[in-house]
């Protein structure tokens, strides 16, 4: 092919753990067309085999949690003990999964002169497009319903982070899932992952990444009339009003924008605090941001890694001009570190309004609960958020107001097996996890039978 190799970096040491051969427009071509001719053969699968196939491979992750953390620990730069909780999650996607095969109901529909009843047929073959970030969790998020509606699958992960995702191809494999049904393409967004959006055999694309390239993958689609999933980027807030426990949200908050070293399309980035608290609780964020331990991924103990490459560091650090609230350590010598950064902002400032992507959280302060949802909202995002307060009809009250897919009160967790997981505008739309991801990955078919 001639292309260069593919080099597969470590973030935190900037060694190369691995030489891959780029995948081109031909491999694309030839997954599609396995997974083509898999696709009678795996929708035919008795949905209780199917159940018990995606359980297997459920069991076959915990049984190999260690070495896949590892991989992921070693190709992102993630804390070890994060990387053993994100494939613990892998895990029981895959269990939810492997239950809810035969639980996706079609529906009797009643009509006159005969019987109407709805069918969920899967779509065919799904291409689907995966970061950087969580290499396996967001893939399984995607094969967990894609595999259960019966359709056959292009994996198409980052190409920074492809490892994680060939070894569980093998897994896949091992659990006896037949061949063809899963195929993995390591290859660049521009080559593969446009053949895949525009490959008349590929039905739908299940896509996490950038919402510039989420808008490039909605508009190839429109040719042919693919369906699309997009989970894209978000500028979520984490609204703190003055009667919440502060010490509460203080603590937890840091780890709702650090975690993943800011990686993390749920990052609530931006602090918004009601002024009548916004100093006492500047000062246990401080307290508490200082406490993050930021090293080797490796160590047990540390929470929070490197940045993923040198060039996203760059971007991250243009976001931070002049003396911050706060900067923390990072290691020396080699690795893609960026510390820990809370800024002063203004809902207008730039830190504010584009996702960083990066460990940098910008406080703001708000005068009341009108113009607390006024400035969350004032975002084109509409991804993620929290809401801190010890008044119950408050919390619901701004929960309505948020123009966002995903919530959480008096916590900051977005993410559950069996809860649906999307955005709001231009985060993107169709909803993952949970049975609402079965909805985008069949079709209803309605039949309708004569008994006059
Ligand atoms: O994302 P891309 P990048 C945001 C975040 C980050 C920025 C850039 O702000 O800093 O995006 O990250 C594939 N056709 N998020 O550049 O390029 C690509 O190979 C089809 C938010 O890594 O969107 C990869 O597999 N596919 C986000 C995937 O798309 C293409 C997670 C995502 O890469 C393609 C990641 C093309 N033309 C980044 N070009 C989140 N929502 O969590 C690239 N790809």
């Amino acid at each position: 092919m001639g292309q260069m190799a593919l080099i597969v970096t470590n973030p935190a040491t900037e060694e190369t753990i691995a030489e891959l051969e780029p995948a081109g427009v031909e491999e694309t071509d030839a997954a599609v067309a396995r997974a083509k001719a898999a696709f009678e053969e795996w929708r035919a699968v008795a949905p209780t085999d199917r159940g018990r196939l995606l359980r297997r491979l459920a069991t076959l992750v915990e049984e190999n949690a260690g070495e896949l953390a590892r991989i992921e620990s070693q190709n992102v730069g993630k804390p070890i003990a994060g990387a053993r909780a994100e494939v613990a999650m892998v895990a029981q996607v895959f269990h939810f999964y492997a239950g809810a095969v035969d639980k996706h109901y079609g529906q009797t529909i009643p009509v006159a002169g005969g019987v109407d009843m709805t069918f969920r047929e899967p779509l065919g073959v799904v291409g689907l497009i995966v970061p950087w970030n969580f290499p396996l969790n967001i893939s399984s998020w995607k094969l967990g319903p894609a595999l259960a509606c019966g359709n056959t699958v292009v994996l198409k992960p980052a190409e920074l982070t492809p490892l994680s995702a060939l070894r569980l191809a093998e897994l896949i494999l091992e659990a006896g899932i037949p061949e063809g049904v899963v195929n993995v393409v390591v290859g660049p967004g521009r080559v593969v992952g446009q053949r895949l959006v525009e490959h008349p055999d590929v039905a739908k694309i299940g896509f996490t990444g950038s919402t510039e390239v989420g808008r490039g993958v909605m508009q190839g689609a429109a040719e042919t009339i693919k369906r699309v999933t997009l989970e894209l980027g978000g500028k979520s807030a984490n609204v703190v009003f003055a009667d919440a426990d502060l010490e509460k949200a203080a603590a937890a908050a840091p780890y709702a924008v650090f975690d993943n070293a800011g990686q993390d399309c749920c990052a609530r980035s931006r602090i918004l605090v009601e002024r009548s608290a916004y100093d006492r609780f500047a000062d246990l964020l401080v307290e508490a941001t200082r406490n993050v331990k930021v090293g080797d991924p490796a160590d047990e103990s540390t929470e929070m890694g490197p940045l993923i490459s040198a060039q996203h560091r760059e971007t991250v650090a243009s976001f931070v001009d002049g003396e911050p609230l706060f900067r923390g350590d990072t290691p020396n010598g080699r690795g893609y570190w960026y510390p820990c950064t809370l800024v002063e902002a203004s809902n207008q400032d730039r830190v504010a309004r584009e996702e960083v992507f990066g460990p940098v959280a910008a406080l703001i302060p708000f005068a009341d609960e009108e113009e607390a949802v006024e400035i969350a909202n004032d975002t084109p995002y509409g991804l993620s958020g929290s809401i801190w307060t010890e008044n119950g009809a408050r919390a619901l009250r701004v929960a309505r107001a948020l123009d966002t897919g995903v919530l959480s009160i008096n916590s900051n967790s977005s993410v559950r097996p069996s809860t649906p997981f999307g955005g709001f505008k231009q985060s993107g739309f169709g909803r993952e996890l949970g049975m609402h991801a079965l909805d985008g990955y069949s079709e209803i078919k309605n039949v309708y039978l004569a008994t006059g």
